[in-house]
C-alpha cells in the first residue's frame, strides 16, 4: 500500500492542516493530488432524484422529509423509461457518471427494488458509471446491487460522531457506518462525505473528515456539500458558507485522503467563477453536472462547460473507458 494513503489521522495534525494559511494549505493540497490525479481533469456526475420527498427520516438539511414542509412534490419511484431517457440526456451532455437519489430511509425487498436494480442495468449499458443512494442498506441488498453492476453508493456521513444528533435523530451514526460496510464488503465502490453550514464547529468539520479518512479503506469518491438552506426546514436560517471554508474543506479533504475522487458538491451555485477554480486548485475533482441537484438548483449546463473550457480541465472519462485506453 501507498504509504501516502494513511488512516491514523488526529484531531491535533487535521486541525493544524484545516487552519494553515491558506497559500500553505493549498500548495500542500496541490501536492498531494498531482500525486495521484491529472489535475486538469474533473468528473462530471450527473443527478437524478427517481423517488422524491415523503422521507421518514428527519434531517434538518432536507428538503424531502416527511417532518417538514418545504413545499416539494412528493414523487413515486420513476419508471425505468423516464430514467434511462434521463440518463442518456446526461451522457450526450458529456456526464461519466450517472447518480439516482431515492428518498428512503432504507431499501425495502419487494418490486420498487426490483425495479432500482434493472435500472442500474440499463443505465450501465449506456457505458455510464451508475450511482445510487437509496439510504440504509443490508449485506443482501448490498450483494444484489453489486450484481446489477453498480459502480458507486453514496452514503454521507454529513457531521461529525458527536454534532450527529443535531442534524439526525431518526437514525444514528453507527447505523450510517454499518451501511458503509456492507456497500464495501459487496465490493461497491463507497461515496461518502457530508454537509458543512449546519451550525457546527471546525472541529466538527475536521472530525468528519478523520471519520472518513480513518475507516479501513477511504471512500473513492468524497462529496463536499455547502448546506443548501432550504425554507421549511429546520437549518432555513443557517448563514451560507464562504468561500474561503469551502476552499478549506475540500483542502483538506484531498490531504486526507489523496488518491479520492473529492466532490465539489451542494452549494456550488452559490460560487462565483473564481471560488469554484480556488476549490479545484485546493484539489476538488468532480463537481455535479446539469441544471438541477434533487430538489435544488445548479448551475446551468453552457456555464460549467464554459468554466472548464477557461480553466483548461477536460472531463474524466468513465472508468471502463480509462482502464480499455490504458491497455491499448
Ligand atoms: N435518503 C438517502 C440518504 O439520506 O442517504 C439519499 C438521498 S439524501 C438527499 C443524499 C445526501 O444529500 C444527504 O446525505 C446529504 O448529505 C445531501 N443533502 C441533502 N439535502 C441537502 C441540502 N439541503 N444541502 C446540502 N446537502 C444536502
Ligand atoms: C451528495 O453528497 N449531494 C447530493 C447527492 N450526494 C445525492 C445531494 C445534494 C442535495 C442538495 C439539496 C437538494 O437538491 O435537495
Ligand atoms: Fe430522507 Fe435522505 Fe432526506 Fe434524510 S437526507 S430526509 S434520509 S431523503
Amino acid at each position: 500500500m501507498d504509504e501516502t494513503i494513511r488512516h491514523d489521522w488526529s484531531l491535533e495534525e487535521v486541525r493544524a492542516i484545516h487552519d494553515a494559511p491558506l497559500s500553505d494549505l493549498i500548495f500542500r493540497a496541490q501536492q498531494a493530488h498531482r500525486r495521484f490525479h491529472d489535475p486538469n481533469e474533473v468528473q462530471l456526475c450527473s443527478l437524478l432524484s427517481i423517488k422524491t420527498g415523503g422521507c421518514q427520516e428527519d434531517c434538518g438539511y432536507c428538503a424531502q422529509s416527511a417532518h417538514h414542509d418545504a413545499g416539494v412534490e412528493r414523487q413515486p419511484l420513476m419508471e425505468i423509461d423516464e430514467v434511462v431517457a434521463a440518463a442518456h440526456k446526461a451522457k450526450e451532455a458529456g456526464a461519466s457518471r450517472f447518480c439516482m437519489g431515492a428518498a428512503w430511509r432504507h431499501v425495502r425487498d419487494g418490486k420498487e427494488f426490483d425495479r432500482v436494480c434493472e435500472i442500474i442495468r440499463t443505465v450501465n449499458d449506456l457505458r455510464l458509471e451508475t450511482c445510487v443512494t437509496l439510504g440504509m442498506v443490508n449485506e443482501a441488498q448490498a450483494q444484489r446491487l453489486k450484481a446489477a453492476g453498480l459502480t458507486a453508493y453514496n452514503h454521507n456521513i454529513d457531521t461529525s460522531r458527536d454534532y450527529y444528533p443535531n442534524v439526525v435523530t431518526t437514525r444514528t451514526f453507527e447505523e450510517r457506518l454499518e451501511t458503509l460496510r456492507n456497500i464495501r464488503g459487496a465490493g461497491i465502490s463507497i461515496c461518502s462525505g457530508g454537509i458543512i453550514g449546519m451550525g457546527e464547529s471546525i472541529e466538527d468539520r475536521c472530525s468528519m473528515l478523520i471519520e472518513l479518512a480513518n475507516l479501513p479503506a477511504h471512500p473513492e469518491n468524497v462529496p463536499i456539500n455547502a448546506l443548501v438552506a432550504v425554507q421549511g426546514t429546520p437549518m432555513a436560517g443557517h448563514e451560507p458558507v464562504t468561500p474561503f471554508e469551502f476552499v478549506r474543506m475540500i483542502a483538506t479533504a484531498r490531504i486526507l485522503m489523496p488518491a479520492s475522487i473529492v466532490r465539489l458538491s451542494a452549494g456550488r451555485a452559490a460560487l462565483d467563477e473564481s471560488a469554484q477554480m480556488l476549490c479545484f486548485v485546493a484539489g476538488a475533482n468532480s463537481i455535479f453536472y446539469g441544471e438541477k441537484l434533487l430538489t435544488t438548483g445548479n448551475p446551468d449546463v453552457e456555464r460549467d462547460l464554459e468554466l472548464l473550457r477557461k480553466a483548461g480541465i477536460r472531463p474524466l472519462l468513465p472508468a471502463s473507458v480509462r482502464e480499455a485506453e490504458t491497455a491499448a
